[in-house]
């Protein structure tokens, strides 16, 4: 799906701004029709916003069920007799959206994008409701999934993933237009070959007949290439690849005319790079590639998982003062605008799905508390794995023009110690290839399912490792911990593919110190991240390491969690601990 623009045939209007707003927890609106009027009792709401921490009340922070938002919107004037669309970026977990007394929409995932067309339904220059209510409860077939259960204080979510379940409209809202006639999507692949790079292109028209050209545009906005017809390859002689480090962009123009009528335009940034797996090597334009970056969160003070311009341009900037080249979108699609940025920047991004929490054995670092299996028909089913198809074609959809993306995670941490996991991963794993058969594609693993029990490492590309020696396991004790993990990373190394360390790190509270290596002081965190750093350079098929985390982040409440996760390298208000020193003093060579 692509993403409203501007330009000579469309335009775009954002919605964002302060919305009606009512929880509803009872679910009195579905049954009341609440879309037919305005919301009463309402308040304003910022979009985008998790509604969670705006409300210094309980029943915000931690309310279960559908929440109704609420605009009235006019549509430009200069609209006439082009189509019409509303589009949310996203709605966490999932949403329903009217216009007047209408619905137009309802969209399962709270990480992806979705639209409607409503033409019919609104009248250029004057004013239309627009409702949408979101919901936010997590189920055996939702993903991310979860449990809403019974209790004395009502109902109550529960979920294995180990962040807060944050909800709302978390990104922005556009009214757009397009021509009847319009692109409605673009897919390119790039390859190059002596100098000489190849854009393959499939263009997808809707809504009558045109003709396809294609211009491939430099920065300075000459020509470098051009074609007719809605498939084809661009050809580009002395081609200025997408590297790492260097986020260098054509522009691919696909114009639609009729005769000499332009009927539509679309801009596609694209950069020429290529991807692939070779033995233990991971290769960006045929060059070892070594990652050196963060697992983050879209987490963030009063906000919440909302995307904020300032925010995402202070963590790339402070991402780059460590000297990090890549991060993982850990775990769930983060905002295009996260994409395109590090699209512009050169940096690489593991990109991964909203699947976290399919593994009982495990909940936020504690082992062991629930006994019920992974996979059975009562627990994680045929219809989670068809909830856990539907948001991998969402991400490959969204997200495949982006040289940034090198890489697909179809899962964090599941149950992949036990066997049922296997026909359960199986099928997604050939299902990403079919879609996108030009990235390697991997299912993270956590510390359960080691080489000789992991059911489904064979069946993946690259190995991607969570560990946490030095913190979870051999607490306080390093030594052990550096032989316990060289151990594990050997073991991975015989299954003959890079290995990349996804997440490892310590919690540490700012401005706890000691001269004892104590674990949750400065110096433990950042001494756990040199140990581990020791033996990544002993081990060959070791390609990268992302430190968990990049910044502390919210989660719900749990014995070993202190105000959140503090395994940020920076605290939640983007202040740096000792571990980020210790970071540059690696990666940077700064002293
Ligand atoms: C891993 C998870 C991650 C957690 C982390 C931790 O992948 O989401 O936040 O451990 O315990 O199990 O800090």
């Amino acid at each position: 799906m692509l993403r409203p623009q501007d330009g000579p045939t469309r335009e775009r209007k954002s919605l964002d701004g302060l919305w009606r707003f009512a929880l509803d927890a009872e679910g009195a609106g579905r049954r009341e029709g609440w879309w037919t009027r305005p919301l009463e009792a309402a308040r304003l709401m910022p979009v985008p916003a998790s509604y969670n921490d705006i409300v210094p009340s309980p029943d915000y922070r931690d309310h279960v069920g559908d929440a109704w938002y609420q605009s009235d919107v006019r549509v430009p004037v200069g609209w006439e007799g082009r189509r019409i669309v509303l589009r949310f970026d996203a709605a966490t977990h999932r949403g329903t959206v009217w216009v007047g007394d209408v619905q137009v929409a309802a969209h399962e995932g709270g990480y992806t994008p979705f639209e409607a067309d409503i033409t019919s339904r609104v009248t250029p220059g004057t004013s239309v409701r627009v409702t949408i209510v979101v919901n936010n409860e997590l189920t055996w077939q939702s993903i991310p999934p979860g449990e809403v259960v019974e209790t004395p204080a009502g109902r109550t979510q529960r979920y294995h993933h180990d962040f807060f379940n944050y909800a709302g409209l978390h990104r922005s809202v556009w009214l757009h237009s397009t021509p009847h006639t319009h692109v409605d999507d673009i897919t390119v692949t790039t390859t190059y070959d002596d100098g000489v790079g190849r854009v393959d292109y499939a263009i997808e028209l809707t809504g009558g007949d045109a003709q396809v050209t294609t211009t491939l545009l430099a920065p300075d906005g000459s020509e470098v290439a051009g074609q007719v017809g809605a498939t084809g390859t661009l050809v580009v002689p002395d081609v200025h690849l997408w590297q790492p480090g260097e986020g260098f962009l054509y522009d691919l123009r696909v114009a639609l005319h009729d005769g000499e009528r332009l009927v539509d335009s679309y801009d596609l940034k694209v950069g020429v790079r290529t991807v692939e797996v070779r033995g233990h090597e991971f290769l960006v334009n045929g060059e070892p590639f070594y990652f050196r970056g963060f697992g983050k969160h879209e987490d963030a003070a009063v906000r919440g998982k909302a995307h904020d311009d300032a925010l995402m341009v202070h963590d790339f900037e402070l991402m780059a003062w460590t000297g990090a080249n890549s991060f993982r979108t850990a775990h769930y699609p983060y905002a295009e605008e996260v994409l395109d940025y590090a699209d512009r920047h050169g940096i690489v991004v593991i990109d991964e799905t909203a699947a976290v929490g399919l593994n009982l054995p495990l909940s936020g670092g504690m082992i062991g508390q629930d006994k019920r299996p992974t996979f059975s028909d009562e627990t994680f089913n045929d219809a989670t794995r068809a909830a856990h198809a539907q948001a991998i074609r969402e991400l490959v959809a969204r997200d495949k023009n982006h040289p940034s993306v090198v890489l697909w995670s179809i899962a964090n941490e599941p149950d992949t110690a036990s066997p049922a996991s296997r026909t359960y991963f199986g099928p997604l794993l050939d299902l990403t290839r079919g879609l996108d058969p030009t990235r390697p594609v991997g299912v993270v693993n956590m510390f359960l399912a080691p080489a000789a029990v992991c059911q489904v490492s064979d069946l993946c590309d690259v190995a991607m490792v969570n560990r946490y020696f030095g913190w979870y396991v051999h607490t306080g004790d390093l030594e052990a911990a550096e032989r316990s993990l060289e151990a594990e990373l050997r073991e991975w190394s015989r299954k003959g593919k890079p290995v990349i360390v996804t997440e490892y790190g310590a919690d540490a509270l700012p401005g706890l110190h000691a001269v004892q290596g104590e674990p949750w002081t400065e110096e433990y965190q950042a001494a756990v991240l040199e140990m581990s750093h020791r033996v990544f350079d002993r081990v060959d098929a070791v390609v990268g390491e992302h430190v968990w985390n990049f910044a502390d982040f919210a989660t719900s409440y749990g014995v070993t969690r202190v105000d959140g996760n503090r395994k940020g390298v920076f605290t939640r208000e983007r202040r740096p601990k000792a571990a980020a020193y210790a970071l540059r003093r690696r990666w940077l060579g700064e002293v």
